[in-house]
């Protein structure tokens, strides 16, 4: 009989410090339920607690720990035995995974929640301490994120990336496993089961770091092929609806979904109908608040793309509430690695979900930016007019004289900006044409050069 393994339960843990307002606070645990519902986890209930900070070694006051404990049917006090013991509704979550057995439906409407997934990057120790309180395994914010981009990463590029992430995360969060500080025989000798584990990782990251590092050339080197064309890229809050205006723009089926991190890899594609010369369209991973930074910087090729675009699209979800704090946390990344010199502007996207009220208030506090809708068609193509109209308004003229030897060019020219005409004298051709200045000059070198 086919049976699936049970959905993993999880209750949210979130500690509202004196900094964050109540609507900060409630979003953020809205949106680390996305994030934890994208794993696959159903989330069963939310502990919730003011606090002054993060920093207590159980993270929560001995009562709500205990409140909490009793959701998940642990003991409620941080021993100080190791390891950590499982709950019973974690024994028998594991259990019953790796027998398959159908769990019997009353006896898993009361199942107890095997993971606490809490909205805070925790200490190795404050994990530890909250395992042995609860009986469950315990995940933090970054630990979610590592997690989704592990599952979702599909090129070569990106898998390398996110296993450096994961990596890096997992290590300093390693702890011995039962036996202890036991001793090794042979070779690494002296060594305890950890300092290996924390070795095999280190010589595991810099054998990653060469492939990516190969895997980049190879991509750069297509970027460069690239880098004189016209570009937009769309960069944005995590299901802002970057795929989906990019699919309208180019008429390409790049994944659509209502999951956090749909997108990691970028993609690049060509903006339609067709122009001349025609515009490059890239559609780039989302940002997230506490995004890891071992992520950020893994994402060299979003990165680099967004630092080489002439034209950044900013997507925001102007239907959920906290848009202005995720735009905040986009324009922070991208200042993070100087791509704030980059012209950009402002797309509110999911205004088909605003009402005029609520338009009428957008418009007034962003009076420049496009309030579109992906959906609508008249949205999107009104957005492409506005693109072709911020590289018209860069755009000169010029004049490129083509000796009859260079006829070879001519594809490339026509390629890279628009002929206006066509003459042809005794020495050759010479073409008027329009196109970005930075592309006529380096036009202008190859054929001086040739
Ligand atoms: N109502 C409405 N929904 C939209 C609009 N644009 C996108 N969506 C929906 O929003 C969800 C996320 O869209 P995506 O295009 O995958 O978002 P993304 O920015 O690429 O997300 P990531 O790849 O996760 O960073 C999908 O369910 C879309 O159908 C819109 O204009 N209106
Ligand atoms: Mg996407």
């Amino acid at each position: 009989m086919e049976t699936k393994p049970p959905t993993p339960r999880a209750v949210l843990v979130g500690i509202q410090t004196p900094e964050v307002d109540d609507v900060a606070h409630e979003a953020s645990l809205e949106e680390l339920g996305r994030l934890v519902k994208t794993l696959g986890y159903e989330v069963v209930g939310t502990v919730s607690q003011r606090r002054e900070g993060t920093g207590a070694g159980s993270l929560l006051g001995s009562g709500k720990l205990a409140e909490l404990a009793a959701l998940t049917g642990g003991t409620g006090v941080v021993s100080s035995m190791a390891p950590p013991p499982r709950s019973k509704a974690r024994a028998r979550f594991e259990a019953a995974a790796e027998a398959a057995e159908p769990a019997e439906a009353d006896q898993d409407a009361a199942r107890k929640p095997e993971f606490v997934i809490v909205d805070h990057e925790l200490s190795p120790s404050q994990i530890r301490n909250l395992e042995r309180a609860t009986g469950a395994e315990v995940l933090d914010r970054t630990g979610v994120i590592v997690e989704i981009f592990h599952r979702h990463a599909k090129t070569r590029e990106a898998k390398l990336q996110v296993e450096m992430a994961r990596l890096k995360y997992v290590a300093p969060r390693l702890r011995e496993s039962s036996g202890g500080g036991e001793r090794r025989q042979g070779p690494g000798a002296g060594e305890s089961t950890l300092d290996l584990d924390r070795r095999k990782i280190r010589d595991r990251l810099a054998e990653l770091k060469d492939h990516l590092e190969a895997v980049q050339r190879d991509s750069d080197h297509r970027r460069s092929a690239r880098q004189d064309q016209l570009r937009v890229a769309l960069v944005g809050y995590t299901n802002a609806g970057k795929s989906s205006l990019m699919r309208a723009l180019t008429g390409s089926e790049v994944l659509v979904e209502d999951k956090l991190f749909a997108t990691l890899d970028t993609t690049v594609r060509i903006l339609q109908p067709e122009t001349r010369p025609r515009v490059l369209i890239s559609d780039t991973v989302g940002f997230i608040k506490q995004l890891p930074h071992d992520l950020v910087a893994s994402f060299r090729s979003t990165l680099t793309e967004a630092l080489e675009a002439s034209l950044l699209l900013f997507v925001v979800d102007a239907s959920d509430p906290t848009y202005e704090a995720q735009l905040e946390v986009t324009r922070g990344v991208l200042r993070e690695i100087g791509a704030d010199a980059v012209p950009s502007r402002l797309v509110l996207n999911k205004m088909d979900r605003v009402d005029a009220a609520g338009r009428a208030a957008l418009i007034e506090k962003h009076p420049d930016a496009i309030l579109l809708s992906a959906h609508a068609p008249e949205d999107v193509s009104a957005l492409r007019g506005t693109i072709i109209a911020f590289f018209e308004a860069e755009m000169v003229e010029d004049v490129l004289a083509l000796s009859y030897a260079q006829q070879g060019l001519i594809g490339e020219i026509y390629n890279s900006v628009r002929v206006l005409s066509e003459e042809y004298d005794e020495s050759g051709r010479v073409l008027k044409v329009r196109g970005l200045p930075g592309v006529i000059a380096r036009l202008k070198r190859s054929l001086a050069a040739s």
